[in-house]
């Protein structure tokens, strides 16, 4: 590594010290609503939260990848998930609530959403994506950081995580027939999702008209 490269990747070292502050403010408030979530309706959204900071090297490779200098202008213009945060749900239907009550929330700016749950990739890649704009209260006021959060269920994200790896073992030109492949697991993602949704509804179901019929037995 030349002196150059490594000088740049100090200064923005500290450069990405406030994402680190965005992605604590966007943890607590996940954990606040899921806490709540769970205390009215005795069900958790949310299975499991993970956030990172994009690394300066993945940085540079991205803004390469779009044929752009790299300058902390250009980062800040162009990279939007610098402060990442994926959150794993159970259930189709999870990923829509959990959206909404980021959505809610006074403080937090949703600019822009990518569903690819609703609209999937060609390879088979389902997840919601948000950019959301946070404030970080620092010393000398309030700094409006970007999160680009990614909403989608344990079955999808399993599937994201192979991919993901396979996508960067073949440096992007994934083999047709490991491709084939794996669009015949996202299928089966598919299938998953929509079976554990109408299980869990039955569940819902069969313990509604349990309830119902222990009040008719005491008379209520
Ligand atoms: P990494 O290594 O995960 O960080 P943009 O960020 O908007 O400039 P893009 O690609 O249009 O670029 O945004 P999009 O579609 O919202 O994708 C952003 C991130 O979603 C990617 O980040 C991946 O993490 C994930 N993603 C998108 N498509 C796929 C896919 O087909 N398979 C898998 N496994 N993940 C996907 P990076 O920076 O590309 O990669």
């Amino acid at each position: 590594m030349n002196k150059d490269f490594q000088e740049r990747i100090e200064e923005w070292k500290n450069f990405l010290f406030i994402y680190k502050f965005a992605l604590d403010e966007i943890n607590t408030k996940l954990t606040i609503l899921n806490d709540e979530f769970q205390f009215v309706h005795q069900h958790n959204p949310i299975e499991h939260v993970k956030s990172r900071i994009k690394s300066p090297e993945s940085i540079m490779s991205k803004l390469q990848r779009k044929g752009l200098e790299v300058t902390t202008e250009n980062v800040e213009k162009h990279i939007k998930d610098i402060a990442g945060v994926r959150v794993t749900c159970s259930f189709t239907t999870d990923i829509y609530r959990i959206y909404d009550m980021i959505e809610s929330q006074d403080d937090i700016k949703v600019i822009n959403v990518k569903d690819y749950v609703k609209n999937p990739k060609p390879n088979g890649y389902k997840s919601l994506h948000l950019i959301v704009e946070i404030p970080v209260y620092l010393s000398k006021g309030p700094e409006y950081v970007k999160v680009e959060i990614q909403i989608r269920t344990i079955a999808m994200d399993f599937w994201a995580s192979l991919e993901h790896k396979i996508y960067y073992k073949f440096e992007g030109e994934i083999p047709g027939n490991l491709s084939t492949e794996l669009k015949e697991a996202a299928d089966i993602v598919h299938y998953l999702d929509s079976k554990m949704i109408r299980i869990m509804e039955e569940v819902t179901e069969f313990k509604e008209h349990e309830k119902e019929a222990e009040l008719e037995e005491m008379g209520v």
